[in-house]
C-alpha cells in the first residue's frame, strides 16, 4: 500500500515541477517586459535631455567605428590623424614592401644560387669594403627619410594649447567614463555602457555606445585633461589619432580637434579591471550653436550667455582688485617716505 502513496507523490512531483519551473521563467519574462518599456521609453528621449536642445546624432556606418574585416585605420578626423595616416601609406607601408621583396629575393637567390648542388666550393670570402658601407648607408638615409616627418607630427601632437581652446576634463572610473567642463560650468557627465538592446534601439554598435556622450564643437581645439580616479585607464578615439593615459593623482594633457561633424567610438585603451572591455567612449562633435544648446541642456554656462549679476559680481570684483593695489601702492610709498 505504501508503495502506492509513494508512486502517487512521485507522480504529482513530476506533474508539478515543470509547472513550478516555468513560474520561475515567468518572473525573469515579466522584469525583460519591463526593461523593453523602460528602453521604448528611453528611444522617445534617448538622452534624458530637453529633447527642443539636443537630440542625440545618430552615427555614420563606418565612420568613427571598426568595421568587418577591417583592416585599415579608421577614416581620420583631426589634422594630426590625416598626416599619420598619409605617412602609413605613402612612407611607411611602401618601403616595408620594398624592403620585404627585397629581403626575400636575396634570400631565395642565396638559397637557389649557393645551395651545395650548384655550389660545392663554397668561397671563404669574409670582407666586403663596398658592399659594408652600402648597406650601412642606405638603411640610414631610409631612417633620415622616415624621421622627418615622423618627428613633425610628434612634435604637432604635443603642442601646448593654443588661448581659445575649450578645456575638457576626463576622468576613467572602474568602469566608466566622466566629462567635466570646466569653461561651461563645471558641470560633469558620467557615461556608462548601453546594455545591448538599447544600444540596437538607438541605432549604434553594442559596447561602442554610451548612455551621456562626450560633446564638443567642431573644427575648436580642446584641451584635454585626463586623469584616473582609482587605477590607470587610457582614453582612446582611433578616428581622432587621440590616445593618452588616464593616471591616478596625475593630470595628462594633450589638444584634440575634429574637423567634422559626427558621431566617433572609442575605447579605454588600458587593461583596467574586470569590465576593462565594457568602458566605452562616444564622443559627438557639433556646431558650436548646437553644442552650446547641449551645454544650456545640461545646466551648464555658455560665456555670452552671463547675466547681468554675473557682470555686476565681476566688476566689483575688478574695483576691489583695484582698491587692494592701489592700498599696496599707497603703503609702499608710505614706507619709502618714512625710510627717507
Ligand atoms: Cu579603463
Amino acid at each position: 500500500m505504501t508503495h502506492y502513496v509513494k508512486a502517487w507523490i512521485l507522480a504529482l512531483g513530476l506533474i508539478l515541477t515543470p509547472a513550478a519551473a516555468s513560474a520561475q521563467d515567468a518572473q525573469p519574462e515579466a522584469a525583460a517586459t519591463e526593461e523593453v518599456a523602460e528602453a521604448t521609453d528611453a528611444a522617445a528621449s534617448p538622452s534624458g535631455l530637453d529633447p527642443a536642445l539636443y537630440v542625440p546624432m545618430k552615427p555614420t556606418p563606418g565612420v568613427g567605428m571598426p568595421v568587418q574585416g577591417g583592416i585599415d585605420f579608421q577614416p581620420q578626423v583631426s589634422a594630426t590623424g590625416k598626416q599619420a595616416k598619409w605617412i602609413n601609406n605613402a612612407i611607411l607601408l611602401p618601403i616595408i614592401t620594398v624592403i620585404s621583396l627585397f629581403v626575400l629575393a636575396l634570400l631565395f637567390w642565396v638559397m637557389i644560387r649557393y645551395r651545395r648542388g650548384a655550389n660545392p666550393e663554397p668561397s671563404k670570402t669574409t670582407h666586403n669594403t663596398f658592399i659594408e658601407i652600402v648597406w650601412t648607408v642606405i638603411p640610414v638615409l631610409i631612417l633620415l627619410v622616415i624621421a622627418v616627418p615622423s618627428i613633425s607630427l610628434l612634435a604637432k601632437q604635443f603642442e601646448p594649447a593654443p588661448e581659445d581652446a575649450l578645456t575638457v576634463k576626463i576622468t576613467g572610473y572602474q568602469w566608466y567614463w566622466g566629462y567635466s567642463y570646466p569653461d561651461n560650468g563645471d558641470f560633469e557627465i558620467i557615461s556608462n555602457m548601453l546594455p545591448e538592446d538599447e544600444a540596437k534601439a538607438r541605432g549604434e554598435p553594442f559596447q561602442l555606445a554610451v548612455d551621456n556622450r562626450m560633446v564638443i564643437p567642431v573644427g575648436k581645439p580642446i584641451k584635454m585633461l585626463v586623469t584616473g580616479a582609482d587605477v590607470i585607464h587610457s582614453f582612446a578615439l582611433p578616428a581622432a589619432w587621440f590616445k593618452l593615459d588616464a593616471v591616478p593623482g596625475r593630470i595628462n594633457e594633450k589638444v584634440m580637434q575634429i574637423d567634422e561633424v559626427g558621431v566617433y567610438y572609442g575605447q579605454c585603451s588600458e587593461l583596467c579591471g574586470a569590465r576593462h572591455g565594457f568602458m566605452p567612449i562616444t564622443v559627438e562633435v557639433l556646431p558650436e550653436d548646437k553644442f552650446n544648446d547641449w551645454v544650456r541642456a545640461n545646466g551648464g554656462t555658455v560665456s555670452g550667455d552671463e547675466t547681468e549679476t554675473d557682470d555686476g559680481g565681476e566688476e566689483a570684483a575688478e574695483t576691489a582688485e583695484v582698491a587692494a593695489a592701489e592700498t599696496t601702492d599707497g603703503a609702499a610709498a608710505d614706507a619709502a617716505a618714512a625710510a627717507n
